[in-house]
Order: structure tokens, then C-alpha cells, then sequence
């Protein structure tokens, strides 16, 4: 079953919308299956960010995430990689549509309040560095005949 890494940034933490961006993707009907609240470290914030090394926004970004507590996750579900950055909605909350987490909670691109893997093989790799295998906790809702055909 496809599997994706999404962070609430320290932003959405210490505003209080831990609950309203879960609520979010536990009623779209996503499973949590690994779920942990961290400070990150720099030398994790620059290898989770790595591909974004030659950008100016780079040191402030990871200034941003390790300024505080996140929550990290792995969420898994039927294409959860791609739906799941449509419910986070675009990089910039001030045009991403309303309906989605950043358009309904932010107003700027960098305080978005939450990361969402960009593809399933990015999603394998950001699950590795934050979590460890017996971190990932296998179970299947009872409610999934109710879900997926
Ligand atoms: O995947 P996503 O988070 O939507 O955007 P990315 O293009 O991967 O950029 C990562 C992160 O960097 C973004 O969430 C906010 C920040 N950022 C920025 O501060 N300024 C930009 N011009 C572009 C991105
Ligand atoms: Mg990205």
C-alpha cells in the first residue's frame, strides 16, 4: 500500500491546527501509520531539504523548521502521494484554493504549515530519514471495505 511522509512545520504546531490538519486527512479517509512529535536537528532539516541546497529561500526554510516542535508522519491510502498534496493544496497558501490546508489556514509561502512527500519514490526516502522501520506501525482500519472497493 502506497505510503507518504507529511510534517506539520513548527508553525502549524505552535498555532494550535495539529488536530484541524489531522482531522483533515483522517476523514478523507488516509490511515496514520506512524505519527511523532520532534525538534528537528539542522543537519536533518538540510538533508530532508537537500534538493532545495542552490535556492535563496534555503537557510531561512531551515531556520523555519528547526525553530520549534513537528509533528511527523507517515500516512498511508490508495494514491496517498498525489491526493495528499491536493488536500495540502499549493506551495503558496495565498493562492491555493480554499478546501485545502494551506489555502483554508495560511496566507504565506513560508509559513505553510505542512510538508507533503512530492512523489512515491521522495516519499520512500523522507520516510527513511525521519522514521525507523519499527517506528511504522502495520494495520488496517476496520472501516476500509467502507473506503476502497
Ligand atoms: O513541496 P512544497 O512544500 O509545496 O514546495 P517546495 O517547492 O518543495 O519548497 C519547499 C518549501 O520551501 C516550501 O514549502 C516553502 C519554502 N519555499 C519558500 O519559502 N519560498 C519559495 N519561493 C519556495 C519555497
Ligand atoms: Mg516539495
Amino acid at each position: 500500500m502506497e505510503r507518504t511522509f507529511i510534517a506539520i512545520k513548527p508553525d502549524g504546531v505552535q498555532r494550535g491546527l495539529v488536530g484541524e490538519i489531522i482531522r483533515r486527512l483522517e476523514t478523507k479517509g488516509f490511515t496514520l501509520v506512524a505519527l511523532k512529535l520532534l525538534h528537528p536537528s539542522r543537519e536533518l532539516a538540510e538533508q530532508h531539504y537537500a534538493v532545495h541546497k542552490e535556492r535563496p529561500f534555503f537557510s531561512g526554510l531551515v531556520d523555519f523548521i528547526t525553530s520549534g516542535p513537528v509533528v511527523a508522519m507517515v500516512w498511508q491510502g490508495e494514491g496517498v502521494v498525489a491526493a495528499s498534496r491536493l488536500t495540502i493544496g499549493a506551495t503558496n497558501p495565498l493562492v491555493s484554493p480554499p478546501g485545502t490546508i494551506r489555502g483554508d489556514l495560511g496566507i504565506n509561502i513560508g509559513r505553510n504549515l505542512i510538508h507533503g512527500s512530492d512523489a512515491v519514490e521522495t516519499a520512500q526516502s523522507e520516510i527513511a530519514l525521519w522514521f525507523k522501520e519499527e517506528e511504522l506501525v502495520s494495520w488496517s482500519p476496520t472501516v476500509s471495505p467502507w473506503l476502497s472497493e
